[in-house]
């Protein structure tokens, strides 16, 4: 089975003052029989601050988002290699935010995933249905198209985790039924056994998407649920605790 992995996800949140808050879920980490992988992505402007802050810790921190290529005049943008030369261990690729605002498709995300291993660090690759596609009831079918357009065949001999938002979920306090979850991530690992094999089976697929204290314990006890993305609740120390505590 995948080991667990919990994902928190600041997006453009958080300030120097907020970086106590990664300090205090490390205190208490270290203090819980927690044996999965667990990580903080807070916005570039403080992901240094934060990896200099965790130095000794379990937790590692990832990168929200990362360039293609490997270096160049691309102004604004981040690749892998420099948060891996920076110390991160993760990059997410994919993000539904990034699909919205910045027209990221599968083929993007494809190359996204492909740089972050190319640099030797893990991509959380995201998918997940729109709203409109799950009320037309093609959720299935455009999950199984992200994974198929999304994995590049380094994955096959590389670590990755696979994130699940559907993207109604996100950020709206909604959340899908137990069984569509549930449905969702047996269909997701079919998906990604057809791309990397066996290897799927230790691929942690999480769960995303309006993750809360109040409502991990049931997620995260669906079979195939092996973590969780969370946004929201990740910035506050004590929530994302309780999520992480949830798992068991
Ligand atoms: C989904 C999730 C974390 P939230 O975007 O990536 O955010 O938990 O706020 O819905």
């Amino acid at each position: 089975n995948a080991k667990p992995l919990f994902v928190g996800n600041w997006k453009m949140n958080g300030f120097r003052a907020n970086l106590t808050e990664i300090l205090n879920v490390e205190e208490s980490i270290a203090k819980t029989p927690f044996h999965g992988d667990v990580v903080i992505c807070p916005p570039a402007t403080l992901a240094a601050l934060a990896v200099d802050a965790l130095k000794k810790s379990v937790i590692q921190i990832g990168g929200q988002d990362c360039h293609a290529e490997e270096a160049g005049a691309f102004t604004g943008d981040i690749s892998a290699e420099k948060w891996k030369d920076l110390g991160a261990g993760y990059v997410i690729v994919g993000h539904s935010e990034r699909r919205a605002y910045y027209q990221e498709d599968n083929k993007a995300v494809k190359a996204k995933s492909k740089a972050v291993l190319r640099a030797g660090l893990v991509p959380i690759i995201c998918i997940g249905e729109s709203l409109e596609e799950r009320k037309a009831g093609k959720t299935l079918e455009i999950i199984s198209a992200q994974i198929d357009g999304c994995i590049p065949d380094e994955a096959q001999s590389a670590p990755i985790a696979v994130g699940y938002e559907p993207v109604w979920a996100i950020g709206s306090g909604l959340t899908p039924t137990l069984e569509e979850i549930s449905e969702a991530h047996k269909v997701i690992r079919e998906a990604l056994h057809k791309k990397i094999g066996d290897k799927a089976d230790l691929t942690p697929i999480v769960y995303g998407g309006s993750l809360k204290p109040s409502n991990a314990k049931e997620i995260l006890a669906i079979l195939g649920v092996d973590g969780g993305l969370v946004g929201g609740a990740s910035l506050k120390a004590v929530d994302f605790l309780e999520i992480i505590r949830a798992c068991d």
